[in-house]
């Protein structure tokens, strides 16, 4: 082979090699440890996150009635080492603390249980880079996080010193900051604090802008789309609504508005988005004012099994679930996605044995994770019977798996399709016969009761 030869070929395949360069990322959600769990004869003494309901099959690693308890959050982390030990990153995007009234908790034990977390994924993950958020009840009074500088985000910023490097200081006003990927000066994560848009976070409520986040926003979205860089976006809180109970939704109507604006007018250096809150496995889907769709945010499942409360949903708990990304190290774009979980009852019974749930790719049959393949993978929800059952069962991470009903299609289909909370309502409506319009006037009844959320 002559040298030229040599070279062209080393050159092709290096070029290939560079182009399919993948890299892979754990994305894990609402671990909800229960420091109390214990198991005991007496169902209702098992778990304080248990209210008045009775832990009724309760096991080492939880009930369904229970947030985590620590055997759980052990083995989610265990199995993330065996499953792929080396991920470039881990997006952990909130919600520590056990599901009990604000007088069980305090800022010191929401301090110790975030403490205890941050402890198992540095000391499972020592050398990898960690994006972190805080979710609406990693802060006493829950749900209340102060849109700027204070004590308990300084303390938080002081405990994920390693992980945040330099943008320590920023994270102690405001608990928002962006990070640029190890050895890729291209490639950011923003980590947003979307509980300033909380509706019952009643601090913000009457602020245009909490915390000045939305602007900054805009200039890191700016900065980017100028200099052609690729962005994720991770964050606890989802805007849009709740795909498990009609009409439900988390942010206040003008910072919903805004959001959406914003992926609008910066969506080419928008790769993706990443968020929890709803212990359920979803996606919601942006377009642009000529129904192109242009950003995707991927919801992830939940560690903790806890059934919610929230009025109207019934029997709304789930596996627990842990997930993996495959991305394309240099634009960013979501190649695929693994869910891996614990049927909770086995476990229970038996041994902790971690599952493959499902791999996009495969499940849905699309080439990839990018808006117009998801975009896709809507159209088969809401088209063909077999997606939709499909969808439905990993919706719940294999614990729910009866059928969704008609009623039910347009809940998740019209929460997928409509982030914007006008849309959604026009798109349930054109969804629903008169016979389903008559029967969410008693769905909304229970709306009075206020229950605990997620
Ligand atoms: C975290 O809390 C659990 C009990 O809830 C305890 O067993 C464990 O030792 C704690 N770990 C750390 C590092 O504090
Ligand atoms: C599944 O969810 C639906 C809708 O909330 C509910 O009506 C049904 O009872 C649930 N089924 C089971 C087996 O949990
Ligand atoms: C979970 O395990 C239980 C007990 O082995 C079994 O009955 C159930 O079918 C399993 N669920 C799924 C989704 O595999
Ligand atoms: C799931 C479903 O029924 N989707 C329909 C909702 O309404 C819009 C507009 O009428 C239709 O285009 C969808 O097919
Ligand atoms: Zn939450
Ligand atoms: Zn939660």
């Amino acid at each position: 082979m002559s040298g030229r030869l040599t070279i062209l070929l080393l050159l092709l395949y290096w070029n290939h090699g560079a182009l399919a360069l993948s890299g892979y990322f754990w994305h894990i959600s609402d671990l909800h440890l229960e420091p109390e769990y214990k198991l005991s004869n007496d169902l209702y003494t098992i778990c304080p996150s248990s209210g008045s309901s009775p832990a009724l099959n309760a096991g080492p690693y939880g009930d369904y009635h229970c947030d985590s308890p620590w055997a759980l959050i052990e083995s989610s982390l265990k199995t993330m080492k065996q499953i792929f030990p080396t991920p470039d990153f881990i997006f952990w995007t909130g919600d520590d603390t056990p599901h009990v009234a604000n007088s069980k908790l305090g800022s010191e034990k929401v301090l110790a249980i975030i403490r205890n977390l941050t402890t198992i994924i540095k000391n499972t993950f020592p050398a990898v880079a960690v994006y972190s958020t805080l979710g609406n009840h990693d802060f006493h009074p829950k749900n209340q996080l102060p849109p700027g500088y204070n004590d308990f985000y300084v303390k938080i910023a002081s405990l994920w010193g390693s992980w945040l490097n330099n943008a320590q200081e920023k994270f102690q006003d405001g608990a928002y900051y962006k990070m640029t990927l190890q050895g890729k000066n291209k490639c950011h994560i923003l980590v947003l604090n979307t509980n300033l848009y909380y509706d019952q976070n009643m601090v913000t409520n009457n602020l245009e802008d909490p915390g000045n986040q939305f602007r900054w926003l805009e200039n890191e979205l700016t900065a980017a789309v100028n200099s052609k860089d690729k962005v994720y976006i991770i964050g606890h809180i989802p805007p849009g609504m709740f795909e498990k109970r009609r009409d439900i939704f988390w942010f206040s109507p003008n910072h919903n508005k805004k959001y959406i604006e914003i992926i609008q007018k910066y969506h080419s250096a928008i790769a993706g988005q990443f968020f929890g809150h709803h212990h359920t496995d979803s996606f919601r889907m942006f377009y642009d004012n000529k129904g192109t769709p242009i950003s995707t945010m991927f919801l992830t499942p939940a560690i903790t099994p806890w059934k919610t409360t929230l009025p109207g949903v019934v029997n709304g708990a789930n596996n627990p679930g842990i997930r993996l990304f495959e991305y394309d190290k240099d634009t960013l774009l979501v190649k695929d996605m693994v869910t891996y979980y614990l049927n909770l009852t086995y476990a229970n019974r038996n041994f902790p044995r971690w599952e493959k749930e499902y791999r996009l790719t495969e499940s849905f049959n699309v080439p990839d994770g990018s808006p117009l393949s998801m975009h896709e993978v809507l159209q088969k929800i809401s088209t063909k019977e077999f997606y939709l059952q499909k969808y439905y069962k990993l919706n719940s991470v294999n614990y729910n798996l009866s059928e969704c009903n008609a009623y039910c299609r347009a809940d998740h289909v019209c929460a997928i399709k409509e982030v914007d909370f006008s849309r959604y309502k026009k798109c349930i409506l054109e969804n629903s016969s008169i016979l389903i319009s008559v029967m969410s006037v008693f769905w909304m009844l229970p709306l009075v009761v206020v229950g605990e959320m997620v």
